[in-house]
C-alpha cells in the first residue's frame, strides 16, 4: 500500500509543487486548499501525470470546524496519513505596526498559527496513535530574523519555528519525525497575496535576483522525508544564493 500525504495549501506555489512532487513520488496524496476549481484542476494533472491516487479537501484551516470535519471524516482507506505538510499560510501587507490593518493582522495569525495548530491537532492524534508519522512545517526566514514592515507576518512564522521545536519534543516519544523547512524568497504568488493583487508590486519582490521556485522546496520536503527512519532533518533554512536574511538582497544593478 502507498502512503499517504496531505498537504495544506495545495492550490498554489510550494503546496501545489510539494503535491506533486510527492505524487511523482509514489505518495497518495491528500490536497486542500479554499479554491474548488484549483483543487479540481490539480487533481486532474496528478491522476493523467502519475499512477499515485488523490483525494481533494476544500475547507479553510482558519476555521476548526471545517478543518475537523474535513478530517475526521475522511474515507477508511486515507485516513492513515503517513505525513503530514502544514503549508498553507500568507502574508498579508506590508506596514509598521502602528499603521497595521487589523484585519490583516487576524488573517495571518489565524492561518499561520491558529489553522497550522487546528489540523495538527486533528491529524496528529491517528499518528500518535500508530506511533509513526511524519510532520513538516512550512515556516520561513522570517521566522529567524524580522524585517521593517514585516514585524506580525515575522511574529506568525517565530510562532511556527517555536511550535516545531514544541511539537518535536511531544512527538518524540512516538517515533514521529518533526521537521521545519524555512525558504528565503519564492517567486509564487505569496507577495501577489501580499499586495492585495497588485501585479506591479508583486513583481518587483522578484526583480533582479533569481529567487527560488517552488520546486526548490518540494525537493527539500522530499529530502527530509526520504531520509532512513532514525533521521530526523529537524530544521532547514533554504535561501536564494542572492539573499543572505530577510531584508539583505543581492540585485544587479541595471
Ligand atoms: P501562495 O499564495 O502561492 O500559496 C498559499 C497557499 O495557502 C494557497 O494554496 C492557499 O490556498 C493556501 N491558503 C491560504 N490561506 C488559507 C486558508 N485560510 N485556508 C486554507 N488554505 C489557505 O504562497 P506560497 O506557496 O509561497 O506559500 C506557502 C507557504 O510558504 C506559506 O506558509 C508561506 O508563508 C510560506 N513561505 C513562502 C515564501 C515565499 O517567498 N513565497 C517564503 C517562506 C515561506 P487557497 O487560497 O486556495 O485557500
Ligand atoms: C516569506 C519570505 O522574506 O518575504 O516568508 O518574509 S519573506
Amino acid at each position: 500500500m502507498k502512503k499517504i500525504a496531505l498537504i495544506t495549501g495545495a492550490t498554489s506555489g510550494l503546496g501545489r509543487a510539494i503535491a506533486l512532487r510527492l505524487a511523482k513520488e509514489e505518495y497518495d496524496v491528500i490536497i486542500t486548499g479554499r479554491r474548488r476549481d484549483r483543487l479540481d484542476e490539480l487533481e486532474k494533472e496528478i491522476e493523467i501525470k502519475y499512477e499515485s491516487k488523490v483525494y481533494s479537501l476544500c475547507f479553510d484551516v482558519r476555521i476548526y470546524s471545517e478543518v475537523e470535519k474535513a478530517l475526521t471524516c475522511l474515507p477508511e482507506e486515507w485516513k492513515a496519513i503517513d505525513i503530514l505538510v502544514n503549508n498553507a499560510g500568507l502574508a498579508v501587507g506590508l506596514e509598521p505596526v502602528q499603521q497595521g490593518v487589523i484585519d490583516d493582522w487576524e488573517r495571518m495569525i489565524d492561518t499561520n498559527i491558529k489553522g497550522l495548530l487546528y489540523v495538527t491537532r486533528t491529524v496528529s492524534p491517528g499518528m500518535v496513535a500508530r506511533k509513526s508519522g511524519h510532520i513538516i512545517n512550512i515556516g520561513s526566514i522570517a521566522g529567524k530574523g524580522v524585517y521593517p514592515n514585516g514585524a506580525v507576518y515575522c511574529a506568525t512564522k517565530h510562532a511556527v519555528d517555536a511550535l516545531s521545536r514544541g511539537m518535536r519534543m511531544d512527538m518524540l516519544p512516538y517515533g514521529i519525525r518533526v521537521t521545519q523547512i524555512c525558504p528565503g524568497a519564492v517567486n509564487t504568488e505569496f507577495s501577489l497575496v501580499r499586495f492585495k493583487g497588485n501585479q506591479g508590486r508583486a513583481d518587483l519582490v522578484y526583480d533582479g535576483y533569481e529567487a527560488l521556485v517552488a520546486t526548490d522546496i518540494a525537493n527539500a520536503v522530499y529530502y527530509a522525508i526520504s531520509q532512513p527512519p532514525h533521521v530526523d532533518i529537524q530544521d532547514m533554512l533554504v535561501m536564494p544564493t542572492a539573499q543572505a536574511n530577510g531584508s539583505m538582497f543581492y540585485k544587479e544593478k541595471k
